[in-house]
């Protein structure tokens, strides 16, 4: 189990050679989703069995993503918590397959155990949604095994998530909040050069905090003053999206109706800097972070 000396040692044992450092492709990069479960909001479940995840997250990489983030446990609000070992069982195969197929794998879990097999298998980061939170031996797993450590901001489970999201000042209230999440990590023993902070877009969010926040990428990035550190943004079909689309009754714009104005957003935090985007329909907003990375190019310094 997590902070047992054996995991550790194992941990470190199967660092691969070179110094460990972050994926980078001198452009944002796009993460593509691979939901192992049977009640994700965004794509209903089309990937549960282990061979139709597979299928898809290799589909992904075909049409250009850069990491696949495989994940067993449904986030959306409301959602009960899967059980610890189903959660294992569902993402396990799936990560196997797509690490022994050259994919940069990572395992999108909050349970220590889930992402000590999904390193096991092969993935090579982890996208911890609770930064640490849910589950105190992460953080000296992930120093261990030395891999990237997304720290994402998160206030409470699933569940009863909403009842959260109340905030003074958004902006600086989520801020310090990672900051505290970051400097958890850095205790335990996690290189900060490893280290990717995430605003946790709706997660604990009403729609006018989602937008403050992405207002204010570069302020978050550097946790109220100092380095910045690399963002990643997850804001694909999110249901802020989908007020913010609603049509003349106020029905909201369906989730399968929302990936135009995602990758609107791509493209914008990108240009602003983020070093990932978190999506599930990849080809279009590998198009838009490749126009902002010309545009930025372009810009005049
Ligand atoms: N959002 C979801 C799940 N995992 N991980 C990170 N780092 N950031 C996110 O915004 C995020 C996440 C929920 O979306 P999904 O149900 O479509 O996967």
């Amino acid at each position: 189990m997590v902070g047992e000396a054996g995991t550790v040692a194992k941990a470190e044992r199967e660092q691969p050679a070179g110094p460990p450092s972050l994926p980078d492709a001198g452009r944002c990069l796009v993460m593509g989703v691979v939901n192992v479960t049977p009640d994700s909001f965004s794509d209903g479940g089309a990937w549960f069995e282990t061979s139709a995840a597979v299928a898809h997250g290799l589909a992904l990489a075909a049409e250009g993503a850069d990491i696949v983030d495989v994940g067993g446990e449904s986030t959306r609000p409301g959602a009960e918590r899967v059980d610890e070992q189903e959660e294992r069982r569902r993402v396990g195969p799936v990560v196997s397959e797509l690490a022994a197929a050259g994919l940069v794998v990572s395992v999108d879990t909050m349970r220590t155990a889930v992402a000590e097999r999904a390193l096991e298998a092969g993935a090579r980061l982890v996208n911890d949604v609770s930064g640490g939170l849910a589950d105190p031996g992460m953080t000296r797993l992930v120093a261990a095994a030395r891999v990237p450590y997304v720290v994402m901001h998160w206030r409470g489970y699933s569940r009863d998530m909403q009842d959260y999201a109340v905030y003074t000042d958004v902006v600086r209230e989520v801020t310090g909040e990672l900051r505290q999440r970051v400097d958890a990590a850095v205790a335990a023993g996690v290189d900060p050069s490893m280290i990717v902070i995430d605003p946790g877009i709706g997660f604990a969010k009403l729609p006018r905090h989602n937008w403050a926040l992405l207002a204010a990428l570069n302020e978050i990035a550097c946790l109220g003053g100092g380095k910045a550190f690399p963002l990643l943004v997850g804001t694909s079909r999110k249901s802020f999206l989908g007020s913010l689309l609603a049509d003349a009754a106020g029905e909201p714009r369906s989730v399968g109706n929302r990936d135009d104005a995602t990758v609107a957003l791509s493209a914008l935090v990108a240009a602003a800097g983020a070093w990932c985007v978190r999506v599930h329909a990849v080809a279009p907003n590998v198009d838009a972070v490749r126009v902002a990375a010309r545009w930025a190019e372009a810009r005049p310094r």
